[in-house]
């Protein structure tokens, strides 16, 4: 009998990617999705992958305990992946309590179904490198202390005692990913190299003038999506649990990424970002930088895309999605 994995987040970035890599090795894949108007929207990640047909769809929410055991009772997995979160730091400014619910208590829900409904069941929990908030040493490690700066951050720092918590207290095999920044063609449109990457392709094909941007002095240690849900699936793979930070080692502003994105289509970032104040977070991250050498000796996992082959990937994508590719094109 091949392994079962249930997915949390399946419809967003990296549960789409996980989902593509765990069918590629023969694991039947469920996906819990919550009810929306929408829900043909809802599975647009899957359907660029195509693969909508091939995972298995149960409704529920992760903010309610019976979705979640019922979910869990139904796909009887092998390992669960509890990517389900308000992912956008900027809305957890405006939205704290939904944020908490979500992202905090939303791994509660599912670490307690897991120990009620399927105990012997291994379980990935992903943090962030936003728990390092204001940031206590230059690269930050496993060892490096937490200092949230947002409510996604505070949440965040709370789904990942619990996975200790329940790792420590209950013997789940249970696994924190603190995982740095990471990017794809199948990023939300309103995280910042998205947002970039469709305006430069909207702005190379005459769709658009300008793109309004916050704190381009920010900088962020970016990897490819498509690589990290690799290190989630190792984590799960090892006889003892463990908390690893998944980062590239290498740190970017937020304007040497808008040289990078314009710059590959011929164009000049200068004349297309106009900084909007209203973007401003009420306090940043200024700086995050990864130490992933924990992963590499006992994962063996590495980052394989480079920082270019990622933003000329998301660019070539925001092309075809606006019916054009750089190629075609006469130099700007
Ligand atoms: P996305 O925002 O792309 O996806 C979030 C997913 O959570 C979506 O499938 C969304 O469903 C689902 N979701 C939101 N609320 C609920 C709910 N109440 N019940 C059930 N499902 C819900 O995030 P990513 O794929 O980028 O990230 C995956 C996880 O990894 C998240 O937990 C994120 O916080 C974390 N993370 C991400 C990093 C990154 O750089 N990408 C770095 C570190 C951590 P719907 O489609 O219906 O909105
Ligand atoms: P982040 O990603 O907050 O690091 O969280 P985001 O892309 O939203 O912001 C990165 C940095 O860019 C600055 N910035 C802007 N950000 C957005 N979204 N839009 C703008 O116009 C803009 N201008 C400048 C921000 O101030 C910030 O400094 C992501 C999410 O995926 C989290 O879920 C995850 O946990 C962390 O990465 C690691």
């Amino acid at each position: 009998m091949g392994k079962t994995a249930l997915i949390t987040g399946i419809t967003g970035q990296d549960g789409a990617y996980l989902a593509q890599f765990l069918l590629e090795r023969g694991v039947q894949v469920a996906g819990l999705v919550r009810r929306s108007a929408s829900s043909d929207a809802a599975l647009a990640r899957l359907d660029w992958l195509g693969i909508t047909q091939d995972v298995r769809l149960i409704d529920g929410d992760i903010t309610d305990l019976s979705s979640c055991i019922r979910a869990v009772e139904q796909a009887r997995p092998d390992e669960i992946y509890n990517l389900a979160a308000q992912s956008f730091v900027g809305a957890s400014f405006q939205q704290p309590l939904l944020t908490a619910n979500v992202t905090g208590l939303g791994c509660l829900n599912m670490l307690e179904a897991t120990r009620i409904a399927c105990p012997l069941a291994r379980f990935y929990q992903p943090t962030s490198s936003e728990m390092f908030g204001k940031v206590q040493a230059p690269r930050q490690s496993e060892s490096t202390p937490f200092y949230p700066r947002s409510p996604y951050g505070a949440a965040k720092l709370y789904a990942h005692w619990m996975t200790v918590n329940y790792r420590e207290s209950h013997g789940v095999h249970a696994s924190s990913g603190i995982l740095f920044n990471h990017e794809s063609p199948l990023r939300g449109i309103e995280f910042v190299t998205r947002k970039i990457t469709d305006a430069v392709a909207r702005i190379r094909l005459g769709k658009a003038r300008h793109v309004l941007l916050g704190n381009l002095d920010a900088a962020r240690d970016w990897g490819h999506a498509r690589d990290y849900v690799q290190a989630m699936w190792l984590m799960l793979q090892q006889h003892q649990p463990a908390d690893y930070v998944i980062a590239t080692g290498r740190t970017t502003t937020i304007r040497q990424f808008c040289d990078m994105a314009f710059g590959y289509v011929g164009l000049d970032w200068r004349e297309h970002v106009q900084v909007d104040a209203a973007l401003f977070r009420p306090a940043e991250v200024n700086i995050l930088l990864g130490d992933a050498a924990l992963a590499k000796r006992v994962l063996g996992w590495s980052p394989m895309a480079s920082l270019e082959q990622l933003v000329t990937e998301m660019v070539d994508a925001d092309l075809k999605r606006h019916g054009g590719t750089y190629r075609n094109l006469a130099p700007a």
